[in-house]
Parts: C-alpha cells; sequence; structure tokens
C-alpha cells in the first residue's frame, strides 16, 4: 500500500514537474490588446471617435473618409461603434447605421492596427413595441417602466426575451473577424452610465445586488459565446463625487472587469467640469491603478464645440479644458461621441469629435503636431 503511494506521489510530482516545463498558452487576443494597451500608455494618449469612418459635419458615407483624417491626415487609433438594435434583429443600428458596414470597418480598422471599442444602448425590453412610436418610448432612454432590470433577470417575467436579445447580440460579435478567420479583440462597453437615470439600467432603477447581476448575466453569455477575445469595460459618468463606498456598490469585481472609464461631457459650466474632472478622473485612476486594471476617457466632449449654458464656442476646449484635465493620469484614450449633422433633413447638429469644419481645426492641429494624442500609425507596429 505504502509503495502505492510512493509511486502515486512520485508520478504526482513528474507529471507536475512536466506541467512546469511546458510552455504557457497563448495568450488569447484580449490579453493581448490589454497587454498592448498598457505598453502604449507610455507613447502616450490614442484619441478615440464614435461612427469615425460613416459620417462627419459636412459628409456621410464616403468609402475611407473620416472627419479626422480629414483634419490629421490619418484615422483615430480607436474606433467605437454602438450595437443598439442588434438585439431586435434589425439591419440598422441606432443611427441608421447598416450592421453590415458597421463590420466591415470594425474589420477594416483591426487590419490597419487600430483598437475597437463597442457600446450597446439596447431598447426597452419592457416597452418596446413592434410598432413604430415616437422617440423615446421604446429604447434605451424610455424610463416609464422602472422595473426592467428586475423583470429581465432570472426568473423574470421578460428574462427569455432578454436571453435571445443577447443571442443575437452575441451571435453578430461572432462573425466580427478576419477573413482567415481570426477574432477582432474587442473592448465591449455595456450598461454605461449606470450611475446616472436616464437609461432603464440607471442608478434609479436597480438595486446594486440587481445592477451586478445584470452585469453578470450579459457577461456570462458574451464569455460562454466569445471567450478569448472581449476586453471588459465598465463606465460610470461624471459626477464630480466618487469615492470608495460609492464605487464599489455597483463595481462587478475585479475578476468581472478589464478597463475602467469614465463618460465625461462638459454639458454645464465650464469650472464645474473642471472641477469635477479634476476629482473623478483621479478617482477612477488610482482605483484603476490599484485593481491592476486600464483605464480610460470612454465618452467625451463639448457638445458642437459650444458651452451649453453660455452658447459660446469655445475654440481651444480640447487644448485649454479638456487636454490638461486628463494628461496626469495617463488614460489609454479618449472618446469623443459621433460629428453627427442631421440639419439637412431636419434632424440635429450634434458632434463632438474633430473636424476640419469648426473653429478648433487649428488647436487640435497644434496638439497632434506637440504629440498630446495618437493616431492610429502611432501605435501600427503590433505586438
Ligand atoms: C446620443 C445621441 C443620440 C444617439 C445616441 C447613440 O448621445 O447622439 O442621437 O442615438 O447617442 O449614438
Amino acid at each position: 500500500m505504502k509503495k502505492t503511494i510512493l509511486l502515486a506521489t512520485l508520478a504526482l510530482v513528474g507529471i507536475t514537474a512536466c506541467t512546469d516545463k511546458q510552455e504557457a498558452p497563448a495568450p488569447t487576443e484580449a490579453q493581448q490588446l490589454i497587454e498592448r494597451m498598457s505598453a502604449l500608455r507610455d507613447k502616450g494618449i490614442m484619441y478615440a471617435h464614435q461612427d469615425d469612418p460613416f459620417y462627419g459635419i459636412t459628409w456621410a458615407y464616403e468609402e475611407g473618409r473620416s472627419d479626422t483624417k480629414d483634419l490629421l491626415g490619418d484615422y483615430p487609433a480607436v474606433m467605437g461603434f454602438d450595437l443598439g438594435g442588434i438585439e431586435m434583429g434589425d439591419l440598422k443600428n441606432l443611427d441608421s447605421v447598416p450592421f453590415t458596414t458597421i463590420r466591415e470597418e470594425i474589420v477594416k480598422h483591426h487590419q490597419r492596427g487600430g483598437i475597437i471599442t463597442v457600446s450597446w444602448h439596447p431598447r426597452n425590453p419592457m416597452t418596446d413595441t413592434p410598432e413604430p412610436q415616437a422617440f423615446p418610448a421604446g429604447s434605451a432612454w424610455d424610463l416609464t417602466d422602472t422595473t426592467v432590470v428586475r423583470n429581465i433577470l432570472p426568473g423574470g417575467e421578460k428574462h427569455e426575451m432578454f436571453d435571445l436579445w443577447l443571442e443575437r447580440l452575441t451571435d453578430y460579435m461572432l462573425t466580427l473577424k478576419t477573413p482567415e478567420g481570426e477574432m477582432v479583440p474587442i473592448i465591449f462597453r455595456p450598461l454605461h452610465e449606470y450611475d446616472g437615470s436616464w437609461f432603464w439600467w440607471g442608478d434609479k432603477f436597480t438595486t446594486p445586488e440587481q445592477f451586478v447581476g445584470l452585469w453578470n448575466m450579459i457577461q456570462d453569455k458574451v464569455r460562454a459565446k466569445l471567450p478569448t477575445n472581449i476586453v471588459y469595460a465598465f463606465s460610470p459618468n461624471l459626477n464630480g463625487f466618487w469615492t470608495d463606498e460609492k464605487f464599489l456598490a455597483k463595481y462587478p469585481g475585479d475578476d468581472r472587469v478589464d478597463l475602467l472609464g469614465i463618460d465625461a461631457y462638459q454639458w454645464g459650466p465650464e469650472e464645474q467640469f473642471v472641477i469635477g474632472m479634476q476629482r473623478d478622473v483621479a478617482f477612477i485612476a488610482t482605483f484603476a491603478a490599484e485593481h491592476g486594471k486600464l483605464f480610460a476617457i470612454t465618452e467625451c466632449g463639448l457638445k458642437n464645440l459650444t458651452n451649453q449654458v453660455t452658447q459660446e464656442p469655445t475654440p481651444d476646449w480640447w487644448s485649454r479644458v479638456f487636454m490638461p484635465s486628463v494628461k496626469d493620469s495617463k488614460p489609454c484614450y479618449f472618446l469623443p461621441w459621433r460629428n453627427y449633422n442631421g440639419t439637412a433633413h431636419g434632424d440635429k447638429l450634434e458632434y463632438f469629435g474633430f473636424t476640419p469644419d469648426d473653429a478648433s481645426a487649428n488647436d487640435v492641429k497644434a496638439l497632434y503636431a506637440e504629440k498630446a494624442f495618437l493616431l492610429v500609425k502611432d501605435i501600427q507596429t503590433r505586438p
């Protein structure tokens, strides 16, 4: 008996020793992207832009065109895309961009060495109807039913329906690959701005347990279907008073988050934005560093480059207000939202990113000349 135990032990030691000598498994696409982004922090802050290759202030859907490229001669380092509508099986997203075009541009940007982030504004599972309704009815911003999250969690009346929505989302995400079959690494950022109360998953509408349950339910589905290429981004909104206690209440945990972000728009007075940034950017950057996570400004901008309180244009906003407020905390990237101009068909003008068509053009060019941010060619050496 003793001999058997001894032999078994020796065999076990042998196996362990053998395993030790084996090479570590190859890093996943997600791990490689995380590594790459941490290394790039030493190089600078990447410029990211939502919907960059689809439209700008004076054009829409012109092959190869981009406001960033028109202004600075190159594409953003990071491009952001939104999958709102994929849960319904729609052909176009909530901003009327065809999902086939989104896929093409995601693959193209990956092939040129760029980084991709994806957000999701899912419709409201309680109030959505097949008939067209006036905005915001049925949308992510529809707050008429405050019981959504509880109803889509396991056991809830809309759980199965939401599960189907997740199935459609992940089926689409599975198609984001190169012709050679390589999965594109994606920074996926669901449930953004959860600390505000303007989306159905917002602060007022969930307990911490419900919110974390929802995060986990979405993530578990995505992990099961896409186990290797997703980097998970968790992004609250700028509110100027984050504390550990408040932040931890709805934080899903270190094993569930890879990147911490903050959505930081200037909607109010400039001084208030600057003070809020000083506090929140420092808070999130420190939290990220202490928890070994990446950190980014996951959305930002001054709408139409105009102070929303005084209506004054602010041509030097990027160099004077924004860049100084993020410089020291070294986020991986900052992502102004889309440059949308619907005025030709009676819709709004709403742009946030760099463009050759406004008064910030020279300011932004000067910032790029002094290497204040990185575009795609600045990050093209792939690991
Ligand atoms: C918001 C607005 C909306 C848009 C949504 C998703 O900030 O720009 O018009 O539908 O983002 O892109």
